[in-house]
């Protein structure tokens, strides 16, 4: 018998969780990601990550805190994904954005793209988990109810989508904390405009035995999931699984991401070089005017003493 939120997701695609996430943890998972939105990530400092002008990413949010690995691996959310997607299932992304205030509608309708359509002749199931780190009450979460399953998923452009009947859409605004499943093959998007900053999680599970589609595969996007040891303790079997130890199926050995700002990395090398030189160089320059001034005293301090010596 599927769970009331499996049935649910089966019907409309899409469901509220009830409260997951106790104050303390919420304000844990809160701090942990802003604190990964201070700046880029760079040289040895984490940060999030910038390929679009609106987002702001923040990748594997696995290792930020202990909530968002408890979240990942919920009872009620286990529960709702084996009665919907089965048994196979794993997680296999976790990460999050700020999305920035903006009337532009950047990341239009769309079902997610994520299996190689050209191999697979059915839609397989793919369900994203989302949380919300800050109260939405605009740029929220759009879904168009019942819309899963129906086509292959594909971009969508905005005259295709019926909006004549406002109680197909599912508005997903709430507080920070709020949580939600969607089958990620039903129509959604992000609502413009957004008014005020927008913190969310994104977990993404599906079966990887599913080929992926090549766009996915050249990015590595679906990597083994990069863990925090610290956050491990208390995992049974079934998490293991879900986590996908010892699974090697999209692993790519020595994997290197083609460079779309090569040339912006390599200014931006060349001016961390000439400054850890040049800072080198000071250092030594000090060090050696150090050393002669210490010399000097030592001298000054030896010589008196000769004088003493001569005049008694
Ligand atoms: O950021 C959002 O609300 C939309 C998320 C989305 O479109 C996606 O995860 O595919």
């Amino acid at each position: 018998m599927p769970n009331s939120l499996a049935a649910q997701l089966e019907r409309d695609g899409v469901v509220l969780l009830p409260d997951l996430i106790s104050a303390e943890t919420l304000a844990d998972m809160q701090a942990a990601f802003k604190a990964r939105l201070k700046h880029l990530r760079w040289n040895d400092s984490d940060g999030y990550e910038k390929t679009e002008p609106h987002r702001h990413m923040v990748q594997d949010v696995l290792t930020l805190a202990q909530g968002f690995v408890d979240l990942a691996l919920h009872p009620l959310v286990k529960q709702t994904l084996r009665d919907y997607i089965g048994e196979s299932f794993e997680l296999v992304e976790a990460k999050g954005w700020r999305s920035l205030p903006t009337r532009r509608d950047f990341h239009g309708w769309h079902g997610d793209a994520w299996y190689d359509q050209k191999v697979v002749n059915f839609i397989p199931r793919e369900v994203k988990l989302a949380v919300y780190l800050t109260d939405v009450t605009s740029g929220a979460f759009n879904y168009i109810r019942g819309s899963h399953g129906q086509q292959a998923p594909r971009p969508v452009r905005n005259h295709e989508v019926d909006l004549s009947d406002p109680s197909a859409v599912v508005e997903m605004t709430g507080r920070a904390g709020t949580a939600f499943l969607f089958d990620t093959s039903g129509i959604h998007r992000q609502s413009v405009p957004i008014l005020e900053n927008r913190h969310a999680v994104f977990y993404n599970y599906h079966d990887p035995s599913v080929p992926l589609q090549k766009e996915d595969v050249d990015y590595y996007r679906y990597h083994p999931l990069i863990l925090n040891a610290a956050f491990l303790g208390d995992l049974d079997a079934e998490d293991r699984r879900i986590l996908g130890f010892g699974n090697k199926t999209n692993y790519l050995p020595a994997f290197e991401r083609q460079a779309k700002d090569g040339g912006l990395r390599g200014i931006a090398s060349l001016a961390l070089n000439s400054k850890l030189h040049t800072q080198d160089f000071q250092d030594r320059i000090v060090a050696r005017l150090k050393s002669m001034l210490g010399r000097t005293r030592a001298q000054r301090h030896v010589e008196p003493a000769r004088e003493v010596v001569k005049t008694s």
